[in-house]
């Protein structure tokens, strides 16, 4: 069966853009057409910075984030990168077939790093080395991903042929990303030219998945839009990144296209649109919201569900990484 890789990093609490760039569809993916293998990648999350109380809190959320939205760990793989070693172990390899060229082009580390590229870690540098390995470790032929990771997805692939290349064999897979649906990059709310991130500066341009009814309507309220009116066809939100942020928000936690929802609220104002959204996302969120708490308040049950995981990972994982060693030629006696 095609297998599917995905990994969220603990970085802070989920978000919207995560829920629906990604999480969503991790769920819907579950079932007979794939193996699928989700993962907290907290290895990820301390390229920069991660206090490791908050770290150790963070990546259990998003472990109970992804419980709560429907990942079944009866049906996927569910553990956090850590536990399973040979994530770095396949990674170091990989840092050894990538180019200091190729990670130079990456936009993420120039987004991240900023002006003070010298100052960030060398880990942040080599993320998607690493990001390659958490993918190719199982072999995986599938990535849902939001938009943003394209690019780290397309060096997987760079990877996994300059590796089948040097070494005169095919043996890993060259995957395909999967990213469609309507929310594909879902913006911040107070600027449309930036994605919603966790670690963004202002609670008020993200809608975080264990924000209650009042916050969620709030930041809608105050999110920034132009003053039109919602267009009668999807062309009329050209040019207008805020505008077409909060439709493509509410077609993708409706399950319907854009263009759907622009038909059905063609002319518009934003005092009307806005609350049936808001209220959209509290009728998806709220009941995971709710799961989530009643997860986190028994930690030990998490922390239970990602050790068995973690063993049902390594062994997948451990076969594919001896084969590698072998292929390289490191001995395994
Ligand atoms: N705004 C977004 N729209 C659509 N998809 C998104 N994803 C993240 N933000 C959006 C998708 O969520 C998955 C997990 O992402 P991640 O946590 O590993 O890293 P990230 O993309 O760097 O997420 P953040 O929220 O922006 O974290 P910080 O602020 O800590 O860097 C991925 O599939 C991603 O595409």
């Amino acid at each position: 069966a095609p297998r599917v890789f995905s990994g969220i990093k603990p970085s802070g609490g989920l978000t919207l853009g995560n829920y629906l760039g990604a999480i969503k569809r991790w769920v819907e993916m579950q079932g007979e057409s794939y193996e699928t293998i989700y993962c907290v990648v907290d290895l990820h999350a301390i390229t920069v910075w991660q206090d490791p109380k908050e770290l150790a809190r963070a990546t259990r959320e998003v472990a109970a984030g992804m419980l709560a939205s429907g990942i079944d760990p009866e049906k996927s793989v569910l553990f956090n990168q850590s536990q399973v070693a040979q994530h770095a172990e396949l990674a170091w390899i990989f840092n050894c077939v990538a180019r200091v060229g190729w990670m130079d082009r990456m936009t993420q580390f120039k987004e991240k790093a900023g002006k003070n590229a010298e100052k960030s870690s060398l880990g942040l540098y080599a993320y998607p080395s690493l990001m390659a390995a958490d993918i190719l470790l199982y072999h995986a032929t599938h990535v849902p991903v939001g938009e943003d990771q394209k690019q780290h997805v397309e060096l997987t692939r760079d990877i996994a042929t300059k590796f089948n290349h040097d070494f005169g064999e095919e043996f890993f897979p060259l995957t395909e990303p999967v990213i469609e649906g309507p929310a594909m990059r879902v913006m911040n709310l107070r600027d449309g030219s930036k994605k919603m991130s966790k670690s963004g500066e202002s609670d008020m341009e993200r809608i975080n998945m264990t924000d209650d009814a009042d916050t969620i309507a709030k930041k809608f309220k105050k999110a920034r839009t132009d003053p039109e009116p919602l267009p009668e066809t999807l062309d009329g939100l050209k040019d207008r990144a805020e505008a077409r942020n909060l439709v493509d928000i509410y077609a993708s936690l409706s399950n319907q296209s854009s263009e759907a929802v622009i038909a059905e609220y063609a002319g518009a104002g934003w005092g009307k649109f806005k609350p049936a959204l808001a209220d959209l996302a509290v009728e998806k969120l709220s009941p995971i919201a709710t799961d989530m708490k009643r997860l986190m308040d028994d930690p030990a049950e998490i922390d239970r569900l990602l050790g068995r995981g973690a063993e049902r990972a390594r062994e997948i994982a451990s076969p594919i990484l001896d084969r590698t060693h072998e292929i390289v030629g490191l001995i395994r006696s």
